[in-house]
């Protein structure tokens, strides 16, 4: 196969993978993501607002002494509206809103770092799924030019600020000659949908549902965009790590933050939760089209990452929506897990 044909093969294979990033996204959308339950009582939605109204996780429970788990946080069981009458993005299916009811589960507070994914693959030698294929999809200003213009071939079709370059993988996050010096609190990329089951096995966890990541999200408030309210930036301050400037050529990261932070560095809601919003895009468990038996089907990805701009990626709100196959990777793309409880 010669190098062009190889290349277009490559820009219309991988544009399916990572092309949620760029907002061309357009898989229709079973209506069972999540678990629909019929409208409660009306006093059993008041008493189950009062109930989140502005808590932190641990008043919910006062008398009791549940297990703490380190590192996670206890969601609160009932039900909770996911998903909004006002989609940005028709096309994700953020609409409409429903009310789900789920049960109390915990939440890693961080998404999974570099640090703790080395202590998987130490115990377990396990090999990633961009370490198999041997290459992962990273930004293009991580490249020099010469790189990028030695690549041009290899990049994204609709997303050409992408691409995609051999030997890149959680061990070297920012390109080949990069590291995970300085990068061991931050967290793990270049991660598939099935590395994120295997470490969250690994951890006795499960990834979240998109219920559950959406619930947690919402930090037990109602209808509103972000964790912590409707304004993006309350007190004038920096509530998560996106991009600042024009897409994709300037980004004046007013955030503290051109690539990732560390994992600990937004606490966004009364859960505890850290970059729920931002940073990195988190896997979730569920298929993007339910009963999809395909080999590597969508699996529903959420919260945005440090490339998301509201020009073009409006996606770090709670009810935002995207996918990629199940053998994906990319440089802002990572997971946290779940428990149940
Ligand atoms: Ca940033
Ligand atoms: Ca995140």
């Amino acid at each position: 196969m010669g190098k062009l044909k190889t290349a277009f093969v490559l820009l219309t294979i991988f544009s399916h993978q990572v092309n949620a990033d760029c907002g061309c996204n357009k898989l229709d959308r079973d209506a069972s993501v999540a678990e629909r339950v019929d409208e409660l009582p009306a006093q059993q939605v008041c008493q189950q607002q009062a109930r989140n109204k502005n808590k932190h996780y641990r008043d919910y429970y006062p008398e009791e002494t549940e297990e703490e788990i380190e590192g996670m946080s206890l969601i609160p069981g009932g039900s909770q509206y996911i998903g909004t009458d006002e989609p940005h993005f028709i096309a994700d299916h953020e609409s409409p809103e429903r009310l789900v009811k789920f049960n109390d589960f915990y939440l890693d507070k961080y998404e999974v770092s570099n640090a703790n994914f080395a202590k998987f693959v130490e115990a377990t030698n396990y090999t990633t799924e961009a370490e198999r294929f041997g290459d992962s999809f990273i930004f293009k200003t991580l490249l020099k030019p010469e790189q990028q213009e030695e690549l041009k071939d290899y990049r994204v079709a609709n997303a050409v600020w992408w691409y995609k370059v051999s030997g890149v993988s959680w061990r070297r996050p920012n390109g080949i000659d990069s590291n995970l010096e300085g990068l061991e609190h931050h967290p793990v990329v270049h991660v598939s949908w099935r590395d994120a089951v295997a470490y969250c096995e690994w951890a006795g966890k499960r990834l979240p549902s998109e219920a559950e990541w959406e619930v947690a999200c919402r930090g037990g408030k109602q209808r509103k965009l972000f964790p912590w309210g409707n304004k993006l930036m309350p007190k004038d301050k920096h509530w998560l790590n996106i991009w600042q400037g024009d897409f994709p050529d300037g980004n004046t990261e007013e955030d503290g933050y051109p690539f990732t932070c560390p994992v600990d560095q937004f606490r966004q809601n009364n859960y505890d939760l850290y970059n729920i919003v931002g940073n990195v895009w988190e896997w979730t468990a569920d298929l993007w089209q339910a009963g999809d038996t395909s080999p590597s089907p969508n699996r529903v990805k959420k919260g945005g990452s440090y490339l998301c701009h509201k020009s073009y990626c409006y996606r770090y709100r709670c009810a935002a929506r995207s996918q990629n196959t199940e053998d994906s990777s990319a440089g802002s793309l990572g997971f946290r897990c779940a428990k149940s409880v």
